[in-house]
C-alpha cells in the first residue's frame, strides 16, 4: 500500500467504553471528529478532508507529521529490539540519545533521565530535587514553589505544583508544602505586546514573601514553565526570568525551566534554555524529542546534582530509587535520534526563528477581528484572546474551534484563548490561511 494515502478505515459503531481525556466526551460522542491519517501539516479526515494543524498536534509534531525518517526508525527498531529493561541493563541507542540530548542542551546540563510523558518529566524533576537536598545533608528542604496558571501535567506532583484551578480542585488535598508564584499574565498593562511584555518582571520578588515567610533553607526548588502553555500562552515579562533564577541562586534553591512545549524549537532555538539565555538546574521535556511519534520524555540534570547522587551511595548501591518499565524504550530512543536527525539537517529551529517576524505580523493582522482583546506571540507560538461571553467563558472559543473545523483549520482551544503552536515546516500561504481563516470565522460566532 502506498504510505502516503491514508488507509480507509470503518467508523466505530459504538463511541460509549473509550474514555476520552480533557474532552467533553457527550459533545463529542454527539458530533464526532474522526482524523485518519496525517502527512506534514495536515490531517486527513475521515470524511475525506484535508485539515491544516495549527497546534502541532498537542504540541509536539514539531517537524509535521508522518516526518519519513522517524517513520522508518520506528519500522527498524520494532523488528530489530522491541523492548529492553532499563534497569541494571542497557541498550547502545538510550546512551547515544543521552549524549545527543546533553550536547544540544546549553551549559551543564549534562545527564539525561528517560521518562515517557511531560507528567512523568515533572514528577521525576521534582523527585530528584528533593532528593539531591535530602542525601547532600539538607533535608529540611522539602517546599516547591510553582505558579499560579502553571501546567505540570497530570500527576500528583504536577498538579500539586500546578496552578490550574480545574485541574486541581477534584482531587483532594494534594502534596503539602507547595507554595505559588502569582501568574505574570495582565491585559491591562500587556494586551497586544509583541513577543515578551515590558511590564510584570517585579512579580519575580514574589518569591522573595515567599522565602520570608517559610525561611528559604526549607525550599527545595522551584519550577515553571518558561512560558505557560496549556494555561493560554502566558509569556514571561522581560526580565522576569533573570529575576527567577537570581532568587533562587541567592538561596540555594533549585530552579527547574518545564520545557515539554518549548523544548525542541518551539522558540526558533533549540529550547527556551537557549533562547531566555536563563540557566536552570533542571530541565523537563517530551512531546517534541520524538516529534510526538512515541511517548518519551527526558530530565537534564545539572553535572553536580547527578554527582552528588553518585558520590552518596555505597559501592554497588542504586544512586536513586525511580525509574519507569519503559525508561529508555528502544522504539522511543529510536524516534527521538530520527527526530533530531530531523530538526538538525533540515534546519527546522533556525527555519523557525526565520518565520518568526511573519508569524507575529500575521497574528497582529487579527488586532480589530470583533471579539479579540488581545494577541501575544513568541517565537513559533500563538495566542488570540476573545472576550468571553457574558455568563459562558469559553462557549464563545470553542463555537469558535468547530467552525475553525469545519473550515479545514485544527486549533486548539483554552478558556476563552486560542492557542496556535504549528509545525516548524510551516509556510507562510499556510500562515495566512490560519490567520484568513480565524478572521473569517470570528464575526460568525456570537
Ligand atoms: N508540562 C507542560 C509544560 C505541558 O505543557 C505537561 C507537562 C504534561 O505532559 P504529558 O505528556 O503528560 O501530557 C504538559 C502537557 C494544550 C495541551 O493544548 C498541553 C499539554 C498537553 C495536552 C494539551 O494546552 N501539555
Amino acid at each position: 500500500m502506498d504510505d502516503a494515502l491514508p488507509r480507509v478505515h470503518a467508523m466505530p459503531n459504538d463511541l460509549n467504553a473509550f474514555w476520552m481525556p480533557f474532552t467533553s466526551n457527550r459533545q463529542f460522542k454527539s458530533a464526532p471528529r474522526f482524523v485518519v491519517g496525517a502527512k506534514g501539516m495536515y490531517y486527513t479526515a475521515a470524511d475525506g478532508r484535508q485539515i491544516l494543524d495549527s497546534t502541532a498536534g498537542l504540541w509536539c509534531v514539531n517537524a509535521g507529521h508522518c516526518a519519513p525518517r522517524i517513520v522508518e526508525a520506528i519500522r527498524r527498531q520494532a523488528g530489530e529490539l522491541d523492548y529492553s529493561p532499563a534497569f541494571q541493563m542497557g541498550h547502545p541507542r538510550a546512551f547515544d540519545l543521552a549524549s545527543r540530548l546533553a550536547g544540544l542542551m546549553p551549559g551543564n546540563l549534562d545527564h539525561v533521565f528517560f521518562v515517557n510523558s511531560g507528567s512523568e518529566s515533572v514528577d521525576t524533576a521534582l523527585k530528584i530535587a528533593l532528593a539531591y537536598h535530602h542525601v547532600r545533608g539538607e533535608g529540611q528542604r522539602t517546599r516547591l514553589v510553582g505558579r499560579e496558571k502553571g501546567y505540570h501535567g497530570v500527576g500528583f506532583g504536577g498538579i500539586s505544583v500546578g496552578g490550574i484551578v480545574n485541574n486541581r480542585k477534584f482531587f483532594g488535598t494534594l502534596l503539602t508544602g507547595v507554595d505559588h508564584l502569582p501568574h505574570t499574565h495582565n491585559l491591562e498593562h500587556q494586551a497586544f505586546s509583541r513577543g515578551q511584555p515590558e511590564w510584570g518582571a517585579h512579580l519575580a520578588d514574589d518569591l522573595e514573601r515567599i522565602c520570608a515567610l517559610h525561611d528559604p533553607s526549607t525550599i527545595a526548588a522551584v519550577i515553571v514553565e518558561p512560558f505557560a502553555g496549556s494555561a493560554g500562552v502566558l509569556l514571561p515579562p522581560k526580565g522576569y526570568l533573570e529575576k527567577l533564577r537570581a532568587i533562587c541562586d541567592q538561596h540555594g534553591i533549585l530552579l527547574i525551566f518545564d520545557e515539554v512545549i518549548t523544548g525542541f524549537g518551539r522558540l526558533g532555538a533549540p529550547f527556551a534554555v537557549d533562547y531566555f539565555g536563563v540557566q536552570p538546574d533542571l530541565v523537563t521535556t517530551a512531546k517534541g524529542i520524538t516529534n510526538g511519534a512515541i511517548p518519551m520524555g527526558a530530565v537534564f540534570a545539572r553535572d553536580d546534582i547527578y554527582q552528588t547522587f553518585m558520590d552518596s551511595a555505597a559501592d554497588g548501591a542504586i544512586e536513586l530509587f525511580h525509574g519507569y518499565t519503559y525508561s529508555a524504550h528502544p522504539l522511543a530512543c529510536a524516534a527521538a535520534h530520527a527526530a533530531l536527525d530531523t530538526y538538525l539537517e533540515d534546519g527546522l529551529f533556525e527555519r523557525a526563528a526565520e518565520m518568526a517576524p511573519y508569524w507575529e505580523d500575521a497574528l497582529h493582522s487579527l488586532k480589530g477581528t470583533r471579539h479579540v482583546i488581545d494577541i501575544r506571540n513568541l517565537g513559533m507560538v500563538g495566542a488570540v484572546e476573545l472576550e468571553p461571553r457574558p455568563g459562558a467563558p469559553g462557549k464563545r472559543t470553542f463555537e469558535a474551534f468547530l467552525k475553525l473545523y469545519d473550515a479545514g483549520i485544527m486549533s486548539r482551544v483554552t478558556g476563552d484563548i486560542i492557542a496556535l503552536t504549528p509545525p516548524l515546516i510551516i509556510d507562510r500561504s499556510q500562515i495566512d490561511q490560519i490567520v484568513d481563516s480565524i478572521r473569517d470565522v470570528l464575526p460568525t460566532v456570537d
